[in-house]
């Protein structure tokens, strides 16, 4: 029989089984167990327990000691800690809209945690054509509090960088170095591009020495600026929701940095979302519909995030330095330029580098999905370039809007 006690081994599906019950103060000992591995993800394993006589059931992540998607990629198993330990801040920062962890297990480097399967991942929703009225106000409040409230605005400042050690995440800050900040940028052996897209991108970004001045500055900004606990990889595939229910889940790139990287992922995403249904929703009245709900998303999640993040500064900054009048709004003004370049760099790595999106990828005729991937990228260079004056829900909207008249209509 397998010990979970010793040594760490990566587990297969009977093992998981054998381990809820044996290692897990959650199934009683009637149990029937089964087990299945569900995990799409690029890097770990994520199984679901189920009791077929209670119907009681669980979700078991465990991290591998390389990323699932290549073995070019070694991995701290550690990440397994990181975001079990983020969840439960993330629980206390920003309740109900995270998971519950039940247990962490540093010899298996894995955790336990509450079945969602009553939720979908969203990026399936979206691509299902989903709507979600209640995801801007939820994330925009999980992003005001999980953002501020880590930062040295609100914590007494050594306390805060005993957070930024406990949370130094080298392995996967390193792949987001490389895969967002710069093999999009060069012509790298193990970016995916689209057949057809090749002379696109090689007009556009990789001789565009203008645009790779501004991503070498980008890049800078994530490796120095410690403001933050954020997520560090909240892209719709980390979210699971339900008709008024938001629940994030993922952390294990979580480490202090700028906290526009989170707002800009989120916004990048719920692009793809739109540019899948620009490309893919024959009704033009259901595709009306539906991208203008995005679009409509994406200024509530900016503004409200705006709005929140002001309000939660005046109620919790901490010295007298923070509520120096301007400071609050100049600040705010920083995190929203990094916002603007992160939508930028995150539309660019999806299209460009190694993990594409399947909003993207899905589309399958040659004509619409040109068009995403163009229009995408456009924007992108936009968002960079002019991150300085990207302010409000509606800039970055407007943006969206200009990529799309520059590159027309494929229809
Ligand atoms: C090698 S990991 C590739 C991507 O998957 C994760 O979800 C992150 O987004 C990472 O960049
Ligand atoms: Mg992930």
């Amino acid at each position: 029989m397998a010990d979970f006690t010793k040594e760490y081994f990566r587990m297969s599906e009977s093992d998981v089984a054998l381990y809820a019950h044996s290692r897990l103060d959650f199934f009683d000992m009637h149990a029937q167990l089964s087990c299945c591995e569900i995990g799409d993800g690029n890097l770990n394993y994520v199984f679901r327990v189920i009791d077929t006589v209670s119907g009681k059931s669980i979700i078991i992540k465990q991290a591998g000691p390389v990323a699932r998607i290549s073995d070019d990629f070694k991995l701290s198993p550690d990440r397994n800690r990181i975001e079990s330990e983020i969840l439960r801040l993330h629980q206390e920062l920003a309740p109900s809209f995270v998971p519950e962890v039940y247990s962490y297990d540093p010899i298996m480097n894995c955790c336990a945690m509450e079945d969602l399967s009553d939720h979908q991942m969203m990026r399936l929703a979206l691509i299902e054509h989903k709507k979600f009225p209640q995801f801007a106000e939820h994330i925009s409040t999980f992003m005001a509090n999980t953002l501020l409230l880590t930062s040295d605005v609100v914590l007494e400042h050594k306390a805060k960088k005993a957070m930024v050690k406990n949370y130094i995440n080298p392995e996967l800050c390193e792949i987001s170095e490389d895969l967002v900040y710069t093999e999009p940028f060069y012509d790298c052996p193990r970016n995916i591009i689209t057949p057809g897209m090749e002379g696109f991108i090689k007009e556009n970004i990789w001789s565009d020495q203008a645009l790779l001045l501004e991503t070498a500055k980008t890049k800078h900004e994530f490796l120095t600026n410690a403001q933050s606990l954020i997520h560090g990889d909240l892209h719709t595939g980390s979210i699971f929701i339900k008709e008024g229910s938001t629940k994030v889940f993922d952390p294990e790139f979580a480490f202090y940095g700028p906290a526009g990287y989170d707002v800009g992922n989120i916004v990048a995403n719920l692009i793809f979302a739109w540019a899948n249904g620009k490309a893919t929703i024959l009704d033009p009245t259901q595709r009306g519909d539906f991208c203008a709900y995005l679009m409509e998303t994406i200024q509530e999640v900016v503004d409200l995030f705006s709005k929140k993040f002001l309000k939660l500064w005046k109620e919790q900054a901490r010295t007298r330095v923070e509520g120096c009048p301007g400071f609050k709004e100049y600040y705010l003004g920083t995190v929203l330029r990094d916002t603007s370049a992160v939508a930028g760099h995150e539309l660019m790595r999806r299209i460009i580098g190694l993990a594409p999106v399947k909003d993207i990828t899905i589309i399958e005729e040659e004509k619409p999905r040109l068009w995403a991937e163009k229009t995408c990228l456009t924007a992108a260079k936009m968002f960079i370039m002019e991150r300085e004056r990207i302010k409000t829900g509606d800039d970055f909207v407007k943006v969206v809007l200009a990529a799309e008249k520059q590159i027309g209509d494929f229809r």
